[in-house]
């Protein structure tokens, strides 16, 4: 039996990780901990919290007392921290709480794992670390040796944690693993992100907007092949190693938008080209040969099921996105979008 705890747990990738290790391992302990952001929805969680392997604590990961305290009475085995600030156009608007949360977070939760002897560090980043490859170099990608190179708050404050964690391995000897993935998408993802907005604004007949050209490239991982990547490193992974995490499925922003309007049966008109993002990266193209080759990830969902498995988990749950939509998010959107 292991005790997981879980920070980020209530958000879109970290809430998709309790389900996978809940559905998977039912002798461990899963302990959630989300200071439920704008972001953090206990809604993703409401099918596992009569589970009596699950626990939920509302704690703020900067808040080090509150940690310090929470690790004393639970004595995780494995950490794995998904909270984060994750939007990199909040992050061009206000970068302060990127980098509390992305970096001072993370020093907390170090410091807890080294007092209370935890086995497992793991901390969830991202391919934005390395920058962006050119748009004409298709055959460039990006590989764990790869410099990091960041362009916006967001990517910055997560490399900055990247470099923290590293440092603890070296300096402290604090067993950690660090996965770097591209861009995720399925269940539970918040709307203000691509895949998820396109696919509400279609079903509402509304305009769909594009940054820029729509020629900006990202490399798209169904969420559960993530979750499968990750429990892998936690297990069997090597401390003081980093995994690049992909699929090998790089797509124009625009083919995205075309492929959810077409699925929905909607018209291509919708699709407006509006004002680009500030320091849009080009392109995302991950080498994940590290994690197949020492640890036999492969992804299991290509691009077409899996976007009609998310396209379809939308049509079915408009209580979960709705409720979403119709709060603080409408101040969001009109802020990002109105007069773009
Ligand atoms: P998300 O924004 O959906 O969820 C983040 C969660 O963290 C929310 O539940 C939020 O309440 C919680 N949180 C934020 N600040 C907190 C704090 N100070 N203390 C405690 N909880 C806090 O994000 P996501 O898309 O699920 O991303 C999860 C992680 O994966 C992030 O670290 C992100 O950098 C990384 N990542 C995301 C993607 C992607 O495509 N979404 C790809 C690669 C890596
Ligand atoms: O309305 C939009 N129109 C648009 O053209 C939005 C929200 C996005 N875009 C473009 C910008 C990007 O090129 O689509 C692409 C994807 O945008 P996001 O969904 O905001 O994701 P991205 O910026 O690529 O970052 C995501 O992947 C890496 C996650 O949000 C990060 O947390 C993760 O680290």
């Amino acid at each position: 039996m292991k005790k997981i705890l879980v920070t980020g747990g209530a958000g879109f990738i970290g809430g998709n990780f309790v389900h996978y290790l809940l559905s998977r391992y039912p002798e461990d302990k899963v302990i959630c901990v989300d200071s439920l952001t704008y972001a953090g929805n206990l809604d993703t969680l409401s099918d596992v919290t009569d589970n009596a392997n699950f626990g939920f604590y509302k704690i703020d990961i900067t808040d080090a007392v509150s940690i310090d305290k929470l690790f004393a009475e639970v004595l995780p085995d494995i950490v794995v921290n998904f909270a984060a600030e994750s939007h990199v156009d909040r992050s061009i608007e206000d970068p302060g709480i990127f980098l509390r949360t992305n970096i001072l977070g993370v020093q907390v939760l170090m410091d807890a794992c080294r007092k209370y002897n935890v086995s497992r560090y793991h901390q969830v980043s991202t391919d934005e670390v390395y920058g962006d490859l050119p748009l004409d170099k298709p055959e460039m990608m990006f590989t764990e040796q790869t410099p990091l190179h960041t362009s916006s708050p967001y990517s910055a404050s997560k490399a900055s944690a990247d470099l923290l964690v590293m440092a603890y391995y070296r300096t402290y000897k604090l067993p950690v693993t660090i996965s770097r993935c591209s861009n995720n998408y399925g269940p539970y993802h918040f709307p203000e992100k691509l895949i998820p907005l396109m696919i509400i604004n279609a079903l509402y007949d509304k305009p769909l907007p594009v940054y820029g050209s729509g020629a900006n490239v990202r490399d798209w991982l169904y969420v559960e092949d993530h979750c499968a990547a990750i429990d892998l490193i936690i297990r069997k992974g090597k401390a003081g190693e980093v995994y690049n995490v992909g699929g090998h499925n790089e797509k124009k922003n625009i083919d995205i938008v075309k492929t959810i309007v077409n699925k929905l049966g909607k018209s291509e008109r919708l699709i407006t080209f509006v004002k680009d993002r500030a320091g849009h990266d080009l392109r995302y193209a991950i080498d994940p040969s590290k994690i197949h080759a020492e640890l036999g990830w492969l992804p299991r969902t290509d691009f077409d099921e899996g976007i009609e498995k998310t396209i379809e988990w939308y049509i079915n749950n408009k209580p979960w996105w709705e409720k979403i939509i119709n709060g603080e998010y409408r101040n969001y959107y009109e802020r990002m979008y109105e007069n773009r």
